[in-house]
């Protein structure tokens, strides 16, 4: 196969060589190692996703299959845990309140967990409703906390759809002019933006950051 020649070619391994190669002993001893030195959380993340960037190509070229995806999504699941922990305390006050969710049919978690330990370690208040969330479980969410921003995740091109219908039902239940949206996720970029009507698109979780300050306005 040919990623088998290219692994045995490629040395030495870096760390998003390790994850989409699957050598999850080896991830996570690499991670523990670079924590124990102090080594740059964010760092690890980004080279973990493009990882992830890897295996999605080798699951559409049928190099890899359903069951290295979730091996892949569990490895990074758990270098997620093993990092957090080194990003948290960064920031102890309460900058401001966003409700975030992956929408309706799409299960696809990781990207928007980063970016809600990222929302968390800069200092907002994060109400995460997970996966597959319905567009009207936004809406009671952020009526219930008041919440001035929203953060919608896909990574599915047939997601767009329910993104779309969860910034309807936003505006159906008169909260359009109260919340800013933001959208992201491996697919969605400025067109999809417009198509579902959100007001802002976020590459990574930078942007995502950086938005979320720009809409709650902090300096
Ligand atoms: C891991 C994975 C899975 C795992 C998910 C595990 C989990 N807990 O999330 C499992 C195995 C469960 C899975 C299932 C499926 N998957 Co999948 N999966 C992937 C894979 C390989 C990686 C996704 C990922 O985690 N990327 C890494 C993260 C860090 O990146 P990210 O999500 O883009 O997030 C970053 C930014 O986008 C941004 N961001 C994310 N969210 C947000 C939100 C906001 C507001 C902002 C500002 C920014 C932002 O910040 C993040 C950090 O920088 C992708 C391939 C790919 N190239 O993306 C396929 C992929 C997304 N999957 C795909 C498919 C088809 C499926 C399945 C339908 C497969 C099947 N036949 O069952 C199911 C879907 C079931 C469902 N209903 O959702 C397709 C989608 C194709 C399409 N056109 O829509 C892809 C593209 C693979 C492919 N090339 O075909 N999958």
């Amino acid at each position: 196969m040919a990623y088998q020649a290219r692994r045995e070619a490629a040395l030495p391994e870096t760390l998003s060589q390790l994850l989409y190669d699957l050598e999850e002993d080896k991830v996570l001893a690499e991670v523990k190692e670079r924590l124990a030195r102090n080594g740059d959380p964010i760092a690890i993340i980004e080279e973990c996703r493009k990882g992830m960037e890897v295996v999605g190509k080798r699951f559409e070229d049928k190099e890899y299959f359903i069951t290295e995806l979730i091996m892949a999504g569990e490895i990074f699941g758990v270098v997620m845990e093993m990092v957090e922990p080194a990003m948290k305390g960064s920031r102890a006050s309460t900058i401001g309140k966003i409700v975030l969710g992956t929408v309706q049919g799409d299960i696809h978690d990781i990207g928007k967990n980063i970016v809600r330990t990222m929302l968390k370690c800069s200092g907002f208040e994060v109400y995460d409703l997970g996966v597959d969330v319905a567009p009207q479980k936004f809406v009671e969410k952020i009526m219930e906390v008041g919440s001035p921003l929203v953060a919608l995740s896909a990574l599915m091109t047939t997601s767009f759809n329910t993104m779309k219908e969860t910034v309807e039902a936003i505006a159906k239940a008169g909260l359009r002019d109260k919340v800013k949206i933001m959208v992201g996720g491996g697919p969605v970029n400025e067109k999809v933006r417009d198509y579902v009507g959100a007001d802002a698109f976020g590459k990574d979780v930078t942007a995502a950051v950086e938005l979320s300050k720009s809409f709650i306005e902090v300096k």
